[in-house]
């Protein structure tokens, strides 16, 4: 859909405005500046994009961090909070005044719900930033059916080339009596900033069903920041002890560990080469077979149902190189498979991170990491880290279901 262009110097910012109409079904919508020749530079200094109608322009704004839209319930937005499988509606009371709002004049009621997963929703994509810990507080409350019911806050994931996740927020015991809180926190973990989800739906579900929920706020706000050493190798093996699913992860016990079926051999700082960790690192020769390529069997240290990242250190030995990191997993009653968990484009000079992640679903029999290149050239590998965003955040489980 093209928008608008405007003819721009290098003397003066210009200002580009225009509007378009949103399609009403989509999966992803990118924005996106183009147009000048190859060769020059496009300087774009601000961005705005909000509705038409002015009333819904300040809930759009990202005030403090604040990812939800209409969090009292206050407006008229039918299309921000959603039925989740059912109808919502807007209420002011319920059962002759039984039933008042929290704080404000309405809160929401989800209703005719036909599963206990059915509930109320809102996307937040591209308001949800990921690495960041958000903190929720709901006031909710249940009506018709049973007289008390668990209400379950989850926000839901979906990332490019990668498994939907489910990450639970919260519950409390709802009553038909009174408001309760429901309190919980969030965290989308993700190996860098860049890696952002294409969706993401925060939801209230849980009841039985055709008892109906009623939501009277649903706040979200950023809580703490996860520094960004967090997931430099360095920084975790060292303070913040991860769950390492690697053993002799930098090769300190020389190759001890690993499977070199292939050309694998030892190198140390003493050569022209320096290690990225402690002395030693391990100097893998590129094989069109994959058999033949650097592994570790890392079955014993991984569980079923879970997010693992992989981060690594590789340098070339002459040429750039390609690297590749991939799994072969054997699920029981199952052929062996194999699958790319990451690939890095790695120089001469310097120790590049490569950076991936894999989900483990299933009753499997083996896991096993392999680093290679197609290509007969010579790479360095060091400091492998493994591991569970679950177990690094034990005040905040996330649950894959
Ligand atoms: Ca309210
Ligand atoms: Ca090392």
């Amino acid at each position: 859909m093209h928008l608008k262009s405007a003819v721009v110097s290098q003397d003066e910012w210009e200002k580009l405005e225009c509007s378009f109409t949103s399609p009403s079904m989509f999966e992803i919508v990118i924005f996106y500046l183009w147009g000048p020749s190859d060769g020059v530079d496009l300087l774009v200094d601000s961005v705005e994009i909000y509705p038409s109608n002015p009333l819904e322009k300040s809930q759009c704004a990202d005030i403090d961090g604040q990812i939800i839209m209409n969090p009292h319930f206050e407006n008229a937005c039918d299309s921000i909070w959603a039925g989740r499988g059912c109808k919502i509606c807007k209420q002011e009371c319920l059962n002759d005044g039984e039933v008042l709002p929290w704080s404000g004049k309405f809160f929401a009621s989800a209703i005719q719900r036909g599963k206990n997963y059915y509930g109320i929703q809102q996307g937040i994509t591209g308001r949800v930033r990921v690495n960041t810990m958000y903190n929720v507080t709901a006031m909710v409350r249940i009506f018709g059916g049973v007289c008390s019911a668990d209400v379950r806050a989850t926000v839901w994931v979906i990332e490019p080339s990668f498994p939907e996740r489910y990450i639970s927020i919260g519950n409390v015991q709802a009553s038909d009596k009174e408001w309760r809180e429901l309190k919980g926190k969030f965290f989308i973990r993700s190996p860098s900033k860049e890696f952002r989800p294409s969706r993401a739906i925060i939801y209230v579900e849980g009841p039985p069903q055709d008892t109906d929920i009623l939501i009277d706020s649903f706040i979200v706000n950023p809580a703490e920041k996860i520094p960004s050493s967090f997931l430099s190798p360095e920084e975790e093996c060292g303070e913040h002890t991860v769950d390492n699913a690697i053993t002799n992860h930098d090769f300190s016990e020389g190759l001890a560990s690993w499977i070199c079926s292939g050309s694998v051999h030892l190198g140390n700082s003493n050569s022209n080469v320096k290690s990225n960790s402690g002395e030693n690192y391990a100097i893998v020769l590129g094989n069109k077979d994959s058999g033949q390529w650097l592994k570790q069997n890392i079955t014993a240290k991984l569980s079923s149902g879970s997010f693992y990242i992989i981060l690594a250190y590789f340098r070339a030995s002459e040429k750039e190189v390609e690297v590749i990191a991939k799994l072969k997993l054997k699920h029981v009653d199952s052929e062996e498979t194999s699958f790319n968990v990451g690939r890095s484009i790695v120089p001469i000079e310097k120790w590049e991170k490569l950076e991936g992640h894999f989900f483990l679903t299933g009753e499997f029999e083996s896991v096993v990491l392999c680093f290679g290149c197609y290509s007969r050239k010579e790479f360095f590998v060091d400091s492998v880290l493994v591991f569970s965003p679950n177990r690094v955040l034990p005040f905040h489980p996330i649950e894959t279901y």
